[in-house]
């Protein structure tokens, strides 16, 4: 007789542990200090300036870099609250060349009584004879442009898997603009919507070093009059941080809301640009303004999750999705936080599973905890072999373990046959033990979902793969009375 069995997903983790590598004033981002595979240093990016080396567990007594008052203080560098450096990434021939561009904004009076608020994305290049330095004579700024307020400053920056510049610009509103009903909330400007500027967008860039940036011929607004051809995304508030996800290309976007709803958007890599994210016609899943009939032609992104200012919650802080080899667990999850959720959920998880979005909160674990109300989540940062960092206003973590996660077996422990297989194929558990349950993932690191399985002669089991496309897909197995996992991989090479 034959029996067909569904499984679903298990092993979700539910705490990760998490390790403090050094206490730094202001951290808001950690990426590896080369574009080496195996770099182990990391470069700890703060927000008052100071770009530090971690090396052999310390972190280096001389920063790499300083725009602040301590160091280069470079022009008008701002160190109000929401001032100051935002983000850095490595050109992709760092190696060659040696540039990195930064995201810095700040404020400088112009003499007439007027602040003049302004956000910079400038390039440096490391000095050619000690890669612990940068070398401060050569810099260029690339883009430069005037913040209306003192807030919402964005500046997150990654290269796309195209090799183009990506990076996040807010909507020109002001610090708790909304909430403590300041006269400039709710993007009274509608910048955001405005494609004639570059406020409250996802910009993408052609960079080359310290030469000027040329737009993409690709751009969705290249073109099109009365548009920036900088534009990639728009609809933005203040999408303070966000993030490739390295396997897939997709982007995932922490966009921080106004008086109700933070929200985090999905971006898949196959997206041509052009996509409008909601902001301020839309608060999350929400209207704003107008207050009814905001998407009469339902052709905004939506959100893939959006929370309500409850529980101490207050701004979203974008993450990452994880691909490390530490935390089999957490493959494939977006883990992200909120600046000031003191209370019962600090951090947070989403991930796509074949119906939808599947959302959970999960606890870092940490020796001696987070200090409640003095210790603020300011970002995140992923190495290059895709661990991930966690940055407070104080500390700086590395996300080591999942203490509940079950070992993992050697390959030999399940054998399927054939392999390759391209329709029915027999798994062996080696064990006479149970099922209890399976998961298989396609090459992309996606969970497929319900694999058929047809139990005949138990404990072989036939699998099969004849609707699977072609690739290396990777089986785990939990079975009934041991905490082990058994893992394997069968190779699917199918014609259809
Ligand atoms: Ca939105």
């Amino acid at each position: 007789m034959l029996v067909l069995v569904h499984f679903q997903s298990a092993a979700q983790p539910n705490t990760i542990k998490a390790d403090r590598l050094a206490y730094v004033d202001e951290a808001i981002q950690v990426l590896s200090f080369s574009n080496d595979p195996n770099e182990a240093r990391l470069f700890i990016l703060c927000h008052n300036g100071k770009i530090w080396v971690y090396e052999d567990g310390e972190v280096l007594p001389e920063p790499f870099l300083d725009l602040g008052p301590d160091g280069l203080d470079i022009v008008d560098f701002g160190i109000g609250a929401e001032e100051g450096l935002n983000g850095m990434v490595l050109d992709p021939n760092y190696e060659e060349n040696g540039f990195f561009y930064l995201m810095y904004n700040g404020w400088k009076p112009d003499g007439s009584g007027i602040n003049l608020y302004d956000e910079h994305l400038i390039c440096f290049k490391r000095d050619e004879n000690n890669p612990y330095k940068a070398d401060t004579e050569q810099n260029s700024v690339l883009l430069t442009f005037e913040m209306p307020r003192r807030g919402h400053n964005a500046g997150a920056l990654a290269f796309g898997p195209d090799g183009y510049l990506y990076l996040s610009v807010g909507d020109g509103g002001a610090t708790g603009s909304g909430a403590t009903g300041g006269g400039s909330g709710g993007d009274s400007d509608n910048n955001a919507q405005n494609l004639n500027t570059i406020l409250g967008k996802i910009l993408r860039l052609d960079v080359h070093g310290l030469d000027p940036y040329t737009i993409p011929p690709t751009n969705p607004f290249v073109g099109v009059p009365d548009t920036r051809e900088e534009i990639w995304a728009y609809g933005f508030r203040n999408p303070w941080r966000w993030s490739f996800d390295r396997l897939t290309g997709d982007k995932y976007i922490g966009d921080v809301g106004e008086v109700d709803w933070e929200e985090v958007s999905f971006e898949p890599a196959e997206s041509q640009g052009g996509l409008n994210f909601g902001w301020r016609l839309m608060e999350g899943t929400h209207c704003y303004e107008p207050i009814i009939d905001c998407n009469p032609d339902d052709d905004m992104v939506l959100p893939i999750y959006d929370y309500a200012h409850a529980n101490g919650l207050c701004s979203v802080v974008g993450g990452y999705v994880y691909r490390g080899t530490n935390i089999p667990t957490l493959n494939g999850y977006y883990i992200f936080t909120d600046y000031c959720g003191f209370e019962e959920i600090k951090f947070m998880t989403l991930k796509q599973e074949v119906d939808g979005w599947a959302f959970k909160p999960i606890d870092l674990e940490v020796e001696g905890g987070f200090i409640p109300f003095q210790e603020w989540r300011f970002g995140w940062g992923e190495d290059n072999k895709g661990e991930l960092y966690l940055c407070t206003s104080i500390a700086v973590y590395r996300l080591s373990s999942d203490p509940d996660a079950p070992v993992i077996g050697k390959p030999e422990n399940l054998v399927f046959s054939p392999n390759p297989a391209d329709g029915l194929t027999l798994m062996q558990l080696g064990t006479n033990a149970s099922l209890e349950w399976m998961e298989v993932f396609d090459p992309s690191g996606k969970l497929v979902a319900n694999p058929i399985i047809s139990a005949t002669n138990l404990p072989g089991l036939r699998l099969d793969v004849s609707n699977y496309r072609s690739g290396v897909y990777t089986v785990r197995v939990k079975c009934n009375g041991t905490d082990d996992l058994l893992i394997g991989r069968l190779v699917v090479i199918n014609n259809n």
